[in-house]
């Protein structure tokens, strides 16, 4: 007979979650949100229907991350487009498969999978011989970085008012702020380079990523260009190594999940075709960052 011991509530309290359990709730939970977004799509309220969505993919976000719950977060996404652009037959066709699939998947892959994984993929084993040694994570200051060039995450006017902007401007010194008053302007998506006077890296390349709207207003296109346009004006100035910090998670809102797998995806794509570029440095100043990446990577 199966017996569970009796516990006080303020010890139960203490007991560590079992992120397995957390997954599985949170992705009953989500089939559910899908089931009542139909509904409320049939009865024409499609503001209820995204709130719905929206609400669950936040909570498949926060709970524990595995390859498994990013799947999940993406076809919520997905759901979610379908329903902005009213397209309901087949947003009504893909929640029912979705909701179908979710038990055979869940069963396929396991946190324990994952963890596994997870620190292969933290020893680079999982990159191809092409790009093993040529993509770095880490967590730290990018300010500090000895490499040919870091990346900037500005604003329109390159103004290094906030966040690693404002760091980046610190360190390297007045002389930046002379050099980006000159420059007068970044359009959103694109790249300029400077010197980086008082930092170890001899240039800075300033790109200005998206303001997170929902993720219906092109982020995820903007977001990579802003990698892509660093990479190019990168070898264009014979630059071999390239640190970059997690463009537009902090102020600009961007999910850091779904931006590192931009990143990642960007880097990968360019380090493939371009063997001119040695080194890729993406430096995570947040814990929460850092594991993105290395889920991403
Ligand atoms: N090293 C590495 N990463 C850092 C550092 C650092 N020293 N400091 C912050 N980060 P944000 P955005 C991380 O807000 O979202 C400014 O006002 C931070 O934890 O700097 O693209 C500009 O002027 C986060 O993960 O850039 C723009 O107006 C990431 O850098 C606006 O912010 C990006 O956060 C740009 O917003």
């Amino acid at each position: 007979m199966f017996q569970l011991p009796v516990v006080a509530a303020a010890a139960l309290a203490e007991y560590p979650l079992n992120p397995e359990v957390q997954q599985q709730v949170v992705l009953m939970s989500a089939a559910r949100a899908k089931k009542e977004a139909v509904q409320k799509v049939d009865e024409g309220d499609y503001t209820t229907a995204s709130q719905l969505l929206q609400t669950a993919r936040k909570q498949v976000l926060a709970a524990p991350a595995s390859p498994l719950m990013e799947q999940e977060a993406i076809a919520l996404i997905d759901l979610d487009r379908d329903l902005q652009r009213r397209q309901v037959q087949q947003f009504r066709k893909m929640s029912h498969y979705q909701s179908h699939s979710i038990s055979r998947s869940f069963s396929q892959s396991t946190y324990h999978d994952y963890q596994v994984q997870r620190s292969q993929r933290y020893r680079g084993q999982n990159l191809p011989d092409d790009l093993r040694g040529r993509i770095e994570v880490i967590q730290g200051d990018i300010t500090k970085q000895r490499v040919d060039a870091i990346v900037n995450a500005t604003d329109n006017y390159l103004s290094g008012s906030g966040g690693v902007d404002a760091a980046i401007h610190r360190a390297a010194g007045s002389e930046l702020k002379k050099e980006c008053e000159q420059i007068h302007r970044c359009e959103t998506g694109e790249a300029k380079i400077t010197r980086g006077y008082n930092l170890p890296a001899r240039w800075v390349i300033h790109t200005v990523g998206p303001v997170w709207q929902g993720g219906h207003q092109g982020e995820d296109q903007i977001l990579a260009q802003c990698y892509r346009n660093c990479l190019m004006l990168a070898e264009q100035y014979s630059i071999k190594t390239i640190a970059f910090p997690a463009i537009s998670t902090g102020l600009r809102g961007f999910p850091s999940d779904w931006a590192s797998r931009i990143a990642c995806s960007q880097v990968k794509i360019f380090l493939q075709r371009n063997s001119a570029i040695e080194k890729v440095v993406f430096v995570c100043f947040e814990q929460r960052d850092f594991d993105c990446y290395l889920n991403s990577v």
